[in-house]
């Protein structure tokens, strides 16, 4: 084997909306992680595999830190903040601003305890001027001392393949993790769910999209189609009502919506059936989180 073969866990962590997800997707050129213009999408840690001749690189995406108000909001931050002591190097994305709040001076605490290299990874910078850059690299080069500051556009894939430079210049030497076909550690049946929610939280208006969760009942071929049973919960019975719409209509741009990308990952024609299920206050009940895949006891 090479002994110049480089591999290792990488954390993207950051506020919620900062484009984790969208910049994990685009070096592993799939999608795997949902994205949105929502807060808090991403619910779980997602871990995905690139894998190059130079070495092996682990993602590790994560929900977004931010003051949780449920017990699932609980879940999200531990499951972030946990990463921070289980991988070789962290990236720590942020928007393109000079504004540094609580919530940055809080991440910025934790990432100054972990005694692990920090990347500060700047994105959304196809959003500023160029010019501008300078005066936010150099904001946050007052506050800590990163390893490297990498200005990217996950969006764009602008510089992101410095990004990927730069982190494999701190792994540690060592043989690949999995085998060069991996892409993902989540389960198709995960993967289909998500997308469900996905289509949800970008279809639906504010607030009832962080009450849904999705569950697959069934997933079977017959042949060469796939037919999928999936139910939305969600926390009221008035959000039962606007996620089914007028005649069934959101639920039907819901359902077909989804399909798409179903079908795209799974090379094949979805027969999709949506459901709604009322569950009050889900987020808060440990029995029901479990239920829906968001289990605190996996990460004690
Ligand atoms: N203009 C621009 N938008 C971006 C970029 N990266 C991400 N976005 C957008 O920012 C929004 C949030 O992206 P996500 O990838 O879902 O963000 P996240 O950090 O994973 O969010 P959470 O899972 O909620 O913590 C989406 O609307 C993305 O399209 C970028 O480089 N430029
Ligand atoms: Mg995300």
């Amino acid at each position: 084997m090479n002994n110049r073969h480089k591999s290792g866990f990488v954390t993207l962590i950051g506020r919620p909306n900062v484009g984790k997800s969208t910049l994990m997707n685009s070096i592993i050129g799939q999608k795997i992680a949902i994205t949105s213009h929502k807060p808090q999408t991403t619910r779980n840690r997602i871990q995905t595999v690139y894998t190059s001749e130079e070495g092996q690189i682990v993602f590790v995406d994560t929900p977004g830190i931010h003051k949780a108000k449920n017990k699932l909001g609980d879940y999200m931050v531990n499951i972030a903040e946990r990463t921070l002591k289980e991988v070789d190097v962290i990236c720590w994305l942020v928007e393109p601003t000079n504004y540094i709040g609580a919530g940055e001076q809080h991440i910025m605490e934790q990432l100054r305890k972990a005694n692990i290299p920090v990347i500060l990874v700047i994105n959304k910078i196809d959003t500023v001027k160029k010019e501008e850059l300078f005066g936010f690299i150099d904001t946050y080069r007052k506050e800590m001392d990163f390893d490297e500051i990498v200005p990217v556009s996950a969006l764009k894939k602008d510089n992101t393949q410095e990004l990927v430079k730069c982190i494999m210049k701190y792994l540690p030497y060592g043989p690949a993790f999995y085998d060069e076909d991996t892409i993902t550690d989540q389960p198709q049946r995960q993967i289909v769910a998500e997308m469900i929610r996905e289509k949800a939280l970008r279809t639906l208006d504010e607030e009832i999209p962080h009450g849904i969760a999705v569950t697959i009942e069934r997933m079977k071929w017959r042949g060469d189609i796939v037919d999928i049973d999936a139910t939305i919960i969600c926390e009221r019975d008035s959000h039962k009502g606007i996620i089914i719409g007028k005649q069934g209509a959101m639920l039907k741009k819901i359902g077909s919506n989804a399909r798409r990308d179903i079908e795209k990952m799974l090379e094949s024609k979805v027969n999709l059936q949506l459901w709604v299920k009322v569950k009050k206050d889900w987020r808060d009940s440990d029995f029901l989180l479990k239920n829906f895949g968001y289990n605190p006891k996996e990460y004690e």
